[in-house]
Formats: structure tokens, sequence, C-alpha cells
């Protein structure tokens, strides 16, 4: 493309074909089409779209930066809404077009347009897509704005307004350095009466820049009279972060914990001119944070170049896995690694092609393989240089494996269960093994319980129901109520053996149902809500043995390397004094639930064959009577007799141990 400014022959990365030629002037057009239709430009006409305006004069002044002409940007929001853009580059051409003598070059680049089929609702594929739309489209949907060029010693001034120009090219002597600074107004018709550029935002967008190019300095100042509580924005504020994107990582990751305590973040050129820059860390949540952009443009939706980002993450570290002899390793895919993930990914390239409902997605093929290939030698370097870094991150990295493999298996036992015809509740973490043999039905309190007893099972044999909230006061309940209420509902099916006339021990799931509360006052009472829905609703599942009550412990104690653990009270006390000999200094915690315990201290204590103690509830024959009518008086309103019956009768169940 021929250079019409005599400057030396570059083309500015993002805008390829934004650049005009003399060949290209013929299909240059007015502004109209902007103002007619602006959702075809900048993709709307809300505050996102609003702010598509200073996108465009900050990504213009960092094309500036990005090819080495310019090194500072100044962004400047004032009390009126107007907002500011400068930078120290070459300063846009103020000579006569060649084309169109009359007119500065300055003049055609603010108030003409790539036809191309962008907008009337055709095609609209350019390189720079949304972004490539230029100054042109920002003009045209501006109330005011006002263009001064700073070049050869002279400063150049020229107002728009809706796109069209109201002073001629006005040129003053004088003026240090060069550069260009244009000031815009956003047109109220367009955007409506209250649209105004939000500060944090545009603070935002301001300061990426900073971070997309190390070492250039962005200058941020704002009237502080549109910066409303709780706005944190600063009313001024200068950026330089020669890190680049790994210094944005680090202001990410204050005040969050990092598995990785060195970040993997690097900086590539690329043949031709572009260059791949990242800084990546992992925390132990669960979600990925990562941003990506190409040419300093922010690409929401990801693309091309995340793809490649993920891949090239997935190959080193399964690699690096197989290489330490993880088997498990194979098995991973980029959304196990990428989870935790946090940071960034910045892609320079010569002509991007963005697509997307907002253009937000880079589409150019070749990215993917650019970047899989660059970070995934940098990747496999960085773990074989920090071992012990890279064996945390694998070891988090597959437990989201085992965790996402447990959730398919449930899927698909309740699939298979499904083709059985036994409709299964969704909350129901079932066994693996088929029939009700040596099988066991774990029914916990609320999901964090529920949580830490799925992992404390054995799952071949072992299945956890957790029932949320207080069940249903069965007692004083009637009989619609009773089949209305979702948690018995779901235990009654995930039982399958019927209630009252309709119950058949034959068709009992589970060899065991096993009532595992907490060993405190709420369980109990939660217990004793459970153990009298099954004496009303199906007798004969107590009768011929199949109900439990688990014995969690409250009491860890420790001392010199010695861990017992104690049901209560009296079993705390009985453990001091025949375990550690009243010598004092023993550590005594207190659970406040199963759901805080390990998972495997639940398995060790509570549902582990051999170690565990469990319950046996029975009812007997000489007592039935009178346990109907203890029923009733435990269930009553009564809360203090509930309590008490609980307490004096839970010695009565006889001890079975297994
Ligand atoms: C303040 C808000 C945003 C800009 C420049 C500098 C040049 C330029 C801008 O040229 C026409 C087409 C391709 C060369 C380029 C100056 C070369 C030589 C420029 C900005 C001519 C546009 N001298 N600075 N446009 N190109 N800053 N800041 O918009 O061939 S726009």
């Amino acid at each position: 493309m021929a250079d019409l400014f005599g400057g030396p022959e570059r083309r500015r990365p993002g805008r390829g074909k934004a650049a005009y030629s003399a060949a290209d002037i013929e299909v240059l057009e007015g502004l109209e089409p902007v103002r007619r239709r602006p959702g075809m430009f900048i993709g709307g006409t809300d505050e996102r779209a609003l702010h598509q305006l200073a996108a465009e004069l900050l990504d213009n002044a960092m094309d500036e930066v990005v090819v080495g002409a310019a090194s500072r940007i100044e962004v400047d929001l004032a009390g009126d809404g107007t907002l500011t853009v400068r930078d120290n580059g070459r300063g846009i051409p103020v000579d006569p077009h060649p084309k169109f003598p009359r007119r500065s070059a300055l003049e055609v680049i603010l108030t003409t347009l790539h036809s191309g089929g962008k907008f009337g609702g055709t095609v609209y594929q350019t390189s720079g897509g949304l972004h490539g739309v230029g100054l042109s489209v920002v003009n045209a949907l501006s109330e005011a704005l006002r263009v001064e060029v700073a070049r050869e010693d002279r400063v150049w001034t020229q107002r728009y307004r809706r796109g069209q120009p109201i002073t001629k090219l006005i040129a003053a002597n004088g003026g240090n350095g060069r550069g260009t600074a244009v000031s815009v107004r956003p047109d109220a018709e367009v955007f409506g009466p209250d649209a105004a550029f939000r500060p944090a935002r545009v603070f935002r967008m301001a300061r990426a820049k900073a971070y997309l190019h190390g070492g250039v300095e962005v200058r941020w100042r704002c009237d502080p009279a549109l910066i409303k509580a709780p706005d944190q924005t600063p009313a001024e504020a200068t950026f330089v972060f020669p890190d680049g994107l790994d210094d944005y990582l680090r202001e990410l990751l204050k005040g969050r914990e990092s598995l990785t305590p060195t970040s993997f973040a690097g900086r590539v050129a690329l043949s031709g001119g572009g260059r791949i820059e990242w800084a990546i860390a992992w925390t132990a949540d669960e979600e990925t944070a990562l941003s990506s952009y190409c040419n300093a443009i922010p690409t929401a939706e990801g693309g091309t170049h995340e793809a490649g980002l993920r891949s090239g993450l997935t190959k080193a570290l399964k690699a690096f896995g197989e290489l330490t002899g993880n088997r498990r390793a194979v098995l991973l895919t980029a959304d196990d690694v990428l989870s935790g993930a946090i940071g960034a990914l910045s892609l320079f390239i010569r002509e991007p092609q963005f697509a997307g409902q907002t253009k937000e997605r880079l589409a150019n093929p070749e990215a993917t393989k650019l970047v899989d290939g660059v970070i995934r030698d940098h990747f496999d370097h960085w773990l074989s240089g920090a071992p012990e870094v890279a064996n945390t991150l694998l070891g988090s990295v597959l437990e989201r494996l085992e965790e996402r493999l447990r959730r398919r298996e449930e899927r698909e036992s309740r699939h298979k269960s499904a083709v059985r015809k036994v409709r299964l509740p969704g909350k129901l973490a079932d066994c693996s093994r088929d029939g009700p043999e040596g099988t066991e039905l774990f029914l916990v309190e609320g999901d964090s319980a529920g949580g830490s007893a799925k992992q404390a099972r054995e799952r071949s044999f072992q299945a956890v129901l957790s029932l949320r909230g207080k069940i249903l006061n069965v007692a004083s309940a009637g009989q619609d109520k009773l089949r209305s209420n979702q948690e018995l509902a779901d235990l009654t099916q995930a039982l399958g053996c019927g209630v009252r006339e309709r119950f058949s021990e034959r068709d009992l799931r589970y060899d065991k149902i096993v009532i595992m509360t907490d060993a405190d006052v709420d369980g109990a009472h939660i217990a004793a809500l459970l153990l009298t829905f099954f004496y009303r609703e199906m007798p004969g599942l107590i009768r011929s043995g199949h109900l439990y009550l688990a014995q969690p412990p409250l009491y860890r104690l420790s001392h010199g390397g010695r861990i017992v653990y104690a049901r209560d009270d009296a079993d705390r006390d009985r453990q001091m004094r025949e375990v550690f000999g009243d010598k004092g200094g023993v550590d005594v915690s207190r659970f406040k639930g199963l759901g805080e315990m390990m998972p495997a201290q639940l398995r060790e204590t509570t549902m582990r064959l051999g170690h565990r103690t469990l319950l046996r509830v029975e009812i007997a024959a000489a007592e039935q009577d009178e346990t109907g009518q203890a029923v009733e008086r435990l269930m009553g309103r009564n809360p203090e007799l509930r309590l008490a019956f609980i307490q004096e009768r839970a010695p009565e169940v006889s001890d079975l141990d297994i």
C-alpha cells in the first residue's frame, strides 16, 4: 500500500484495510449511514456502545504506540462530559489530500468511511471489524468534536458537529512536541439525554492499555465532581507498567491466595513484527478469570488465540503429568487445566479479523497454532524448572478432573437406574453396586454434610442422600402435607420400598439405612424427626432391622501425636482419663457439624466398616404401645419434651458393633 503522506512505509496493525490508498477512494462515503444506523457500526446505542467511542479513540492512540511512534497517552474526562484522548505520536497528517486537493487528509479521515458493505445490513467484514471503523464514526456520533494536531512546530485545530466541519483547519505557530488530541461529547440525539461516559469504565480501559504495552505511559485525569460514591476511581493517576501483563496479574492477585507462587509469564516476538505476551497464575477457585486481547483490543468473546492458549497449556501439563508417572493425567481436559486460572493473554498481529455480535472474538485461524506452539514450549519449560509448583498445580487440576468424572458417573448411574424404571431423586449420590446386598444409604442433613459424606464414603456400596432443612414435622402433619413434603418424597423414592400398606421389604434398594446427623441437639432433633417418619410410614423397615443411627464424634482429642474421638461430654471425660491420664495439655476441638469434618476424619470415625459404631434401631414388642405414645409426646408442640426424650432414649436403642 502506498504511503500517501511520505512517511515511512508502515501499516498500522489492526488497521490494515482501514488505512486508505488512492485505489480505495471510490469506495469512501459520507457519514450519513452512521447517523442513520449507528448500531451497524458500534453494535447499538446503549452504554456499551457509547463506550465504544472511547475505545475507538484509545485504540487509535494506542496504534501510534504500537508502531513505536508514541510513548504517552493522556485521557481526560471533563466536568461537562467531554472526553479528550491525546497521544504524542506523529500527528494525523494535515496536508492536502491528493484526491481532494481542497480538503486536508485530516478532514478526509474524519468525514469519510469505507463503504465495503459495512452498513445497510449486508456484509460486515473488514479487517478491524467494529474497531476498524475509525475516527469518522466517532465524529459522526459526537455532538461536538475538536481535533488538535501538533506537527512541525505548529498546532492545527478544527471543530466538527455531528460529523460536519464547522470551522476550517486553523494553524497556529508554536506548540511544543507533536501528536494528536481528540475531544468528543457524545450526541444525546443518538445515545439519549442522560448518556455519559462512566469514569470507572473509562479509567479501566485506559489502565488496561498501559498493562498491554509495557513501557507506555498513561495519564488519567477526571473532574472529581463526576466521581460519585462508592466509585473509588482516582481523579488523577499515571501508569507505567514495565512488566506489562505480569504487573496486571500481580494487581489481580492482591488479597488472593495463589497456588503458584511464581506466575507463568512471558513475551515472545513473532516473525513479521507481531508478538505474544501472557501472564497466568492459578488460584484455589473454580472459575477461570482470563482476559484476552488482540492488538491491545479486548476480545471478551475469546477466539482463536484463546483456543491456542488453552490447548498449549493442556498439552504441556499432560506431558508433565505423564513424565512424572501420573496415570490420570491423560484424562485432563482444557477445562480442568484452566479452572482456577487467572491472568491475561495479549497477541499482536498484522491483520486481525474480529467476529461475533460485538466483534469481540478473534477469528484469524493461524492464531491458534501460533499461540499453542509458543505457550506449550514455554509452559513445558516453566513446569520442569519449578517441579514443586508444577506438582501442586497438577494435584489441584487432577482433583478437578476427579470431581468432573465423579459427577459424570453419578449422572450415568442415575441414567442406568432410570432405565431400570426406578426414578431416583437428583440429590441422591447412589452407590455403584447393583442390588441391595451389603449396600448402605446414609441420610444426612444439608449440602455441606452431604458433600463431606460423599467424599468420605466407599462409593461401591455406600450411597448418600442429603435432606435439606428440617424435615417436616411428620407427627403433627396431616397425610396430604406429608405426601407433598419434597424431602420425604425423595427419601421414599430412594428407598424404593413404598409406604404403609404398600410397603414391601423385597423392593428396598439398600441393606442398611443409616441416619447420620450432627452429634448435637439439632442433629438429635432431625434424627428424631426421621425416626418418627420411619415409625409411622415404614414400621416394617425398623422391625426387620434395616434402620441404624450413626455415631459421629463431637470431640477430637489430641496430644503428643495420639488422636482419639469422643461422642459426647461423658465420653470425652472418660477418654481424657483413660487415654491421656488427665495429664492436661490435651488439645480438645469440638466439631460444629459433619460438614466441618475432613472427609477422611468422617470416614475413619463414622462410616468405615470395622472402625465405626452403628446403633440398630429397634421397637421392643412390649414397648410398642408406649413408643406410639412416646412418639406423640416427642413430636408435640413442646420442644423441651422432645429433646428430653431423645437424650433419655438414646442409650436404650440396642448397641450393635459392626
Ligand atoms: C487522540 C486520539 C486518538 C493518530 C495518527 C498518525 C498518523 C495517522 C493517526 O495517519 C493516515 C494511513 C496509513 C499513513 C501516520 C502520521 C503516518 C505518518 C500518521 C489518534 C497515513 C492516518 N504520520 N495518530 N493517523 N495513514 N492518533 N489518537 O488518533 O498510511 S491517528
